[in-house]
């Protein structure tokens, strides 16, 4: 068996951050967060399941330092717009120069532990219409919310930015904001949110975590919008009284891999546990998640969070990950240069710091899981329009990396 092959720069650095990776002591974001306990970060490579795969990969470091990347769309034209978490949009042009100048128009976000500027995603019309949507977290830590906002882009600058939706809850603190985009092929579009927090933040008299399972708060969900941020009228949750019509799937914790299929229009989504129990999940409309009432994760501090795992009308999870990986980045690759790839699920993970390659058979089953290390902690994959499969990493330096067959 052939192992992945590393470009030397890429190796070097990984040796690196290894060492590194066992004085990281949270595997979602801030400093200030007690989300995760160290020996999370000492998980690398343990899951039974994967294999070392017969393929090649080189690795290229296309763009580097860009201060914790988050999101990355290309425009038409092959540009590459990326986000930076402190809240600007940076342009890369084919071939990789990244353009000084971040992109102007985008206003201040807040900034602080897992929130700021997040995803970004460009109309499935970009061409006809040239609107880019965004998520971020806005406000202060004592009082916050994502927010998806979409704005005109000429080529150049950002303009008419316009916040289309908000989170119904107004919460405290820098953590759980989610927030993936991902565009069904009706041109409506998933936004996943997290719960708003761990304990012991509170919200309504409880645990904030529970806002995951009511159906009238955006915490914990994932959303189905139209592009202008109105809500669908034949969502699942459309006529009933006392939902929030924009609710699609709920019980979630912290989603921060989300991507609909391109080919068959299923959504898939990784979530973040607790300690432990990060998931795989295939989201559809209507359908309970479980958190924070059933979960193979635990308290940081080491308790149950729940006794029970499952539960019938709730959908267990396709893949756990204990211990954690951070879940980050969520691509289902349908390109033409790596063809035995196609249908495969490819989830970054921030403290597992690699791409988890995840084969599926005809009935959506998990028959493989490939770790391809990466030495640093993975915030998003993507195709690219080349086929390619790109990589943003979650640092102060952090890169893209290109993928692309040995
Ligand atoms: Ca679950």
């Amino acid at each position: 068996m052939l192992r992945y092959r590393l470009s030397s720069i890429v190796g070097a650095v990984m040796a690196g951050a290894m060492v590194l990776s066992c004085a990281t002591s949270n595997p979602e974001q801030s400093a200030t967060s007690p989300d995760a306990p160290a020996e999370a970060a000492l998980s690398n490579n343990s899951d039974p399941s994967s294999q070392v795969q017969a393929e090649s990969l080189q690795q290229t470091i296309l763009v580097e330092p860009l201060e914790h990347p988050w999101g990355m769309a290309w425009l038409p034209d092959g540009t590459l717009m990326v986000t930076e978490r402190p809240g600007r949009v940076r342009l890369i042009k084919a071939g990789g120069f990244l353009d000084p100048t971040p992109v102007s128009g985008v206003p201040d976000v807040f900034a602080a532990g897992q929130g700021g500027l997040m995803d970004v995603s460009v109309h499935p019309q970009f061409a006809e219409n040239q609107w880019v949507y965004f998520t971020y977290a806005a406000g202060s830590s004592g009082a916050n919310q994502t927010r998806v906002a979409r704005a005109q882009f000429d080529g150049d600058t950002l303009s008419d930015w316009t916040v289309i939706f908000e989170v119904n809850r107004t919460k405290q603190g820098s953590q759980h904001f989610g927030s993936r985009i991902s565009w069904l092929p009706d041109n409506t579009m998933l936004i996943s949110i997290g719960d708003g927090g761990n304990p012991p933040l509170q919200l309504e008299g409880e645990l904030i975590r529970h806002q995951a399972q009511k159906l009238d708060s955006h915490l914990g969900k994932v959303l189905r919008l139209n592009d202008d941020g109105s809500v669908p009228e034949d969502n699942p949750f459309a006529n009933t009284p006392e939902a929030d019509p924009a609710v699609w799937s709920y019980g979630h914790r912290n989603i921060q891999g989300l991507m609909v299929d391109p080919i068959t229009g299923q959504a898939w989504a990784t979530e973040h546990g607790s300690r432990g129990g990060d998931e795989l999940n295939r989201v559809d409309p209507g359908e309970n998640y479980g958190w924070p009432v059933v979960t193979h994760s635990r308290e940081y501090t080491g308790g149950e969070i729940s006794s029970e795992r499952s539960r019938p009308g709730m959908i267990d999870p396709l893949v756990v990950w204990t211990p954690a990986i951070a879940p980050s980045g969520l691509l289902i690759y349908q390109g033409d240069r790596f063809p035995d790839w196609q249908g495969d699920l490819f989830a970054g993970g921030l403290v597992s710091q690699d791409v988890r390659h995840i084969a599926l058979d005809d009935l959506d089953m998990v028959v493989s899981e490939t770790p391809i290390p990466i030495g640093q902690r993975v915030r998003d994959v993507r195709q690219g329009p080349d086929g390619l499969i790109y990589i943003l990493t979650d640092e102060p330096n952090g890169r893209l990396i290109r993928l692309e067959p040995g």
